[in-house]
């Protein structure tokens, strides 16, 4: 396989089989010719048929560290659909019964490309984030979150470099769709990694906080609303301005829990259904705005329920707290 890697990993590495340390960060588009080919899969983490994703683990010819890698068909484009019928190469009749046929089809490479996302090297969290497990669902009071959610956030190594990376503009920042540099209100707009900024209808950005004291939901009150209508604003704008795509097909929302603990909010198009966008996860930003504005300390005093799965970190505190009976 060849396809040119297109993502950038947490640390500022890259990959051509052995490990590449850059000096400054990690170019967004590297457009180079670099394959997969020393890549030996360990371990299947996920498959999930209806997202058409596999997720493997797996080595690099020559390196002892391991490497996540998400496989994703993406979706027809509808520009070059004729284009694409008139290059299969090859169609096998699968079925015939009265007018109704279904094919294989086997198309062109041109158009059999798939969007890989590279994580290398991977940590044991990241292959935990990756892998199926068995999800459990938590009710956090403020008790609760004080004395288990807290800690086991405080006590996370999971790195959020690629945020400050992001923030300081050593990656990524030829992507930028917004900027506002207000240290306090002011945020980073941009693609987010599950994007292939290709397909409208599967728009994802990411707008990032440049404030660096806010952890989640749990840290907002009524100092946050300017940040987050200013989020929520120009967010919106932005995205009319760049893509064309107005406020009513946006869905803008904040997860908790996040994977990242550095505030950040999520902007998706009304038609996609992203992992996270459920009700165990996604909080709007606009309801976040007005409990806020009528209860300025809200998200203090209310019980919030999120889900965990078997081998987060979370999990095993609540675990250890006895919450799972
Ligand atoms: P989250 O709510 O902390 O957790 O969102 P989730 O990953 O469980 O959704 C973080 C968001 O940042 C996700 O939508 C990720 O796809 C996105 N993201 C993660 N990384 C490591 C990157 C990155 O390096 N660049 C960009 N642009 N987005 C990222």
């Amino acid at each position: 396989m060849s396809a040119p890697i297109d993502t950038m990993c947490e640390n500022n590495e890259t990959l051509t089989g052995k490990k590449r340390r850059l000096e400054s960060g990690v170019p967004s588009d590297t457009g180079t010719d670099e394959t997969f080919s020393g890549f030996s899969v360990d371990k299947i983490l996920r498959e999930d048929t209806r997202h058409k994703v596999i997720t493997l683990q797996g080595k690099f010819e020559g390196s002892e560290d391991k490497a996540v890698l998400l496989l994703e068909k993406r979706p027809f484009d509808r520009d070059s659909v004729n284009k694409l019928l008139s290059t299969v190469t090859r169609t096998k009749q699968t079925l015939k019964n009265d007018i109704y046929s279904t094919f294989d089809t086997v198309p062109d490479p041109a158009f059999a490309g798939f969007k890989t996302t590279m994580i290398y090297p991977a940590t044991e969290k990241h292959i935990m984030k990756y892998s199926d497990q068995e999800v459990w669902v938590v009710r956090e009071t403020p008790e609760l979150y004080n004395s288990v959610t807290l800690p086991s956030i405080e006590a996370s190594n999971f790195s959020i470099q690629w945020v400050y990376n992001i923030l300081e503009k050593k990656t990524e920042a030829d992507r930028i769709v917004f900027e506002d540099s207000d240290p306090e209100n002011g945020f980073l707009l941009l693609p987010d990694m599950k994007w292939d900024r290709k397909d409208l209808d599967s728009l994802y950005l990411v707008a990032i906080a440049n404030r660096r004291r806010m952890k989640s939901l749990r840290d907002l009150d009524e100092s946050s609303l300017p940040l987050l209508r200013n989020i929520l604003k120009k967010g919106k704008l932005a995205i009319k301005d760049k893509y064309g795509i107005p406020e009513s097909k946006l869905r803008i929302y904040v997860h908790y829990q996040p994977s990242y603990y550095h505030f950040h909010v999520h902007f998706t198009h009304v038609k996609l259904d992203p992992p996270g966008s459920g009700v165990l996860h996604a909080h709007l930003l606009d309801d976040i705005i007005d409990n806020i504005e009528h209860d300025g300390q809200c998200y203090k005093k209310k019980t919030m329920c999120f889900t965990v799965r078997e081998n987060d970190d979370l999990k095993k505190h609540y675990a250890e707290a006895g919450y799972f009976k």
